[in-house]
């Protein structure tokens, strides 16, 4: 049981009745209610506070522990976080779900309604984002020293609609209702300057900021699994001064003019990636990047004065994680404050400051890699822009020193780029500024040497690191398919696997077993049900739980090729329409949002409907083929959709996708992957064996010659009659008219291979009906999938972390 801290706090236990207590006394003193007259609303958060206090406590004694042994913190920087709900992983790691429960249930209310009120906060895009959350789950596990740092946005990225088939864009209002997981701190809030001008006082070159926002922290709780430690994640929100409502303007009623300052501040906290068409949007997201850096790194340091005052140390007790380049940023304002605040000579401060950060890449693409233009940056941040120039000299003086006279590679070296227009390469920054560069997985990390970073991979060879990718278990095993996860424990005698997951292995003597394939065919079935239910209400569509369920599910882009999966879909409502026997009945299930400015994928999307809608009212092919797009997805719908799932989508062109981290969470939940040698694919086949793995298409290397060739899509489509008529229909208007563009597209460049890769992967998914159609050797695959996923856990990826760059030792928090 867990105690007080002092007389003055009441008990915090575990038992029913404890957690009734505290339930009631929580509606009445926060929500000001009783059970009697309680609206839902005020059981969701009065349960969320009641299982939240239960880890508050936890977190006072981690801070008290943390603060004994003054150990190296990571500290990670990111501008997502896609957490997910709460509040069931916090009644599982406190361990009062069945308390919760049963409480709820003795006062007339289910749990599962209530939980449903749980909102996911709206912090993040895909994968990097959800990553984030992984690694802090796995951070707090492992006893890891933590704080993430990241912005808290009002109106995240979007709630997608899907609107006569195409996405529209609402804004995703997550704390409408209140969010019960925050600890709001008015008082720490942090002042951050834009513009203005630097002057020389005494010597010493100091910024002198025009504007200045409040940047206003608010932490969730982090909890370890299975442990006493509670990191946070810190987000922080813009705030104007308190006296920047314009009241002579309110009065004379020009109320739009009376807001403007408050407005202009608050904007920067708004929404995740303005929308970079228009000047205003480029500089916010500019301006949101400093805002978060500046913030944070002033927590940062007031942490480690809190333990220390030799500025030596702070590399010892500091290291900051660049979660892409967002927050690169970070590199010279470290640098601004040792040198312009704390005075510190410039050689140390570098010195200190390259100690410090360690930057992890996430990309191949280069058109992802960011620049910002000079203009627009020497206006918002000029001491900064000074910073960045002084680190390139020194920078461009070692490249010359090493390798003299190469006037080329200074140029591709360098932090600015010359033309068309200079701009600061912040990939570069990211790279000089860190002593440690990591891809997500093997293959990526290999591409980034050889192709994207490959100057600088030549430069600091030693800096250069792979850490593969992973996912929290508990997230996407045990909470989202307690089913499957229960079903594991009984055979494996145990939870053991949730923190030491290559246990999994236990599972493969029993793939042949045909009583646990029964079993383990029952789980999915089930799941599908309540996937079922779920799409049935969101879009009327109906499924059949005993169908292949099919998935493609991620954010939507061109290279990750959603269009691929709907050429086979096209072709295979064709086949089916030609012989009702030439697939198996199969649900295929798309989800993803695209970017609001990138028209093309949207335009996907609006395919995509158009097919569903033709395909599902076909009755030529109904109960053979139903094909969904599940709107506004995020974590609690992959959730759903990953347990339920058969077939895995992994069908990126080859050396594109950095890693995919969906892959992961699908294989680890039994699907089969389909699947091309692109990012983790490949350490995921290495792993569950090639039998358990449909591979086609072309490999990177063979991709990157297609491209440099005389690649002609036209003469793929003319030679292939089943896709010439997947795309006449199309052209034709079949699935809705005026789909010219996406035509285009492929006939023209097809920059993504889509038409090269087709006939192979259609092959591989005839090759995945012909194994679903032996329900015994489909099953056997399944488990030995989910048997060999040890190695994709974020508590695997952590470790890495923790051997090749953090080299932060664990702290222990003892219990009460
Ligand atoms: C990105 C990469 C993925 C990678 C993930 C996490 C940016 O995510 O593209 O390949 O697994 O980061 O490292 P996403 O495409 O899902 O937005």
């Amino acid at each position: 049981m867990e105690q007080p801290n002092g007389p003055a706090l009441r008990a915090i236990g575990t038992t029913a009745a404890e957690f009734e207590r505290d339930l009631v006394s929580n509606l009445y003193f926060e929500r000001g209610t009783t059970m009697e007259s309680a609206s839902a609303q005020d059981v969701y958060q009065s349960l969320a506070v009641t299982v939240r206090d239960r880890l508050v406590d936890r977190r006072a004694r981690t801070a008290t522990a943390h603060q004994a042994a003054n150990p190296r913190c990571v500290y990670y920087l990111s501008a997502e976080y896609m957490l997910g709900r709460q509040l069931r992983q916090n009644l599982q790691y406190t361990g009062t779900e069945e308390v919760a429960r049963d409480v709820l249930k003795g006062l007339g209310v289910s749990l599962d309604e209530i939980a449903d009120f749980d909102v996911e906060p709206s912090l993040g895009n895909g994968g990097l984002g959800r990553l984030a959350a992984c690694l802090l789950d796995a951070l707090a596990t492992a006893d890891i020293p933590a704080v993430g740092y990241g912005i808290r946005y009002d109106l995240g990225l979007f709630r997608q609609a899907i609107v006569d088939g195409a996405q529209v864009e609402r804004p995703d209002d997550w704390a409408f209702d209140g969010s019960p997981w925050e600890f709001p701190q008015q008082d720490d809030r942090q002042a951050v300057g834009f513009y203005g001008r630097v002057e020389v006082e005494a010597g010493r070159r100091r910024w002198i900021p025009e504007e200045t926002v409040l940047g206003e922290p608010s932490h969730m709780l982090v909890p370890g699994y299975g442990t006493q430690t509670v990191n946070i994640v810190r987000l922080w929100r813009a705030r104007a001064d308190s006296d920047a409502f314009n009241l002579a303007d309110f009065a004379a009623g020009r109320s739009a003019e009376a807001v403007q300052e408050v407005l202009r501040s608050e904007n920067i906290s708004k929404v995740l990636y303005p929308a970079d068409s228009t000047e205003f949007g480029r500089e916010l997201r500019l301006k949101q990047q400093y805002f978060l850096v500046s913030c944070s790194l002033w927590d940062i340091v007031r942490r480690f004065h809190l333990r220390n005052s030799d500025w030596t140390v702070f590399a010892d007790k500091t290291v900051i994680q660049l979660n892409d380049t967002h927050p690169a940023l970070a590199v010279p304002e470290l640098m601004r404050l040792l040198v312009d605040e704390y005075e510190l000579d410039w050689d140390t401060a570098w010195s200190i400051t390259r100690r410090t950060f360690a930057y992890t890449c996430h990309t191949l693409l280069p058109e992802a890699l960011e620049t910002w233009p000079v203009a627009l940056f020497e206006r918002l941040l000029p001491r900064h822009l000074e910073i960045v120039y002084a680190i390139n000299q020194t920078h461009l003086d070692e490249v010359e020193s090493r390798f003299p006279g190469d006037g080329d590679l200074r140029r591709r070296l360098s932090l600015i780029q010359e033309e068309p227009e200079r701009r600061i390469r912040m990939a570069h920054l990211a790279v000089v500024g860190s002593h440690a560069v990591n891809g997500v997985a093997e293959l990526h990390s290999r591409l980034l040497a050889e192709t994207t970073l490959a100057d600088f991979a030549r430069l600091w060879p030693e800096r250069f690191r792979n850490v593969t990718n992973g996912v929290s278990p508990r997230r996407f095993l045990r909470l989202a398919n307690p089913r499957l996860a229960a079903l594991i424990s009984e055979r494996l005698g145990g939870e053991g696997w949730l923190t030491d997951l290559d246990q999994l292995r236990g599972l493969a003597a029993l793939a042949g077993d045909s009583e646990f394939q029964r079993r383990w065919r029952v789980v999915k079935r089930d799941n599908k049900l309540d996937l079922a239910a779920y799409v049935r209400a969101a879009t009327g569509v109906v499924l059949d739980p005993d169908a292949l369920c099919d998935v493609h599910v991620k954010r939507f882009h061109e290279y990750k090729r959603q269009l691929l999966k709907l050429l086979h879909v096209i072709t295979l409502h064709d086949r089916l329409r030609a012989d009702p026997g030439a697939d198996v009945p199969r649900t295929v299930v798309f989800a993803g949002k695209a970017a609001p400015s990138y028209h093309a994928v949207k335009r996907i999307i609006q395919l995509i409907n158009g097919v569903a809608k033709v395909v599902n009212a076909d009755p030529a092919v109904a109960g053979r083929l139903t094909v969904v797009f599940l709107p506004d997805y995020n974590v609690t719908r992959a959730e759903l959709i990953v347990p339920a799932a058969d077939l895995s989508e992994q069908i990126s062109l080859a050396g594109k996708e950095a890693s995919g981290t969906g892959n992961m969470k699908l294989a680890l939940n039994g699907a089969v992957t389909v699947g091309t040698l692109d990012g983790a694919n490949i350490e995921l086949r290495d792993r569950v064996g090639a039998d358990n793995f449909f591979l086609f298409g072309v490999d990177a290397a063979c991709a990157a010659e297609v491209r440099r060739g005389d690649y002609r899509p036209g003469e793929i489509a003319g030679s292939d009659p089943e896709l010439a008529a997947a795309l006449a229909a199309i052209a034709d208007g079949r699935y809705g008219a005026g789909f010219g563009d996406v035509l285009d597209t492929l006939l023209g460049r097809d920059e993504y291979l889509t038409l090269a890769d087709y006939r192979a992967y259609l092959d591989a998914q005839d090759a995945a009906a012909a194994a679903w159609r032996d329900p015994a050797r489909w099953t056997a695959m399944s488990i030995r999938n989910t048997a060999h996923c040890g190695f994709f856990s974020a508590d695997r990826t952590v470790a890495d972390y923790r051997d090749r760059i953090w080299h932060a030792d664990p702290v222990p928090v003892p219990p009460r």
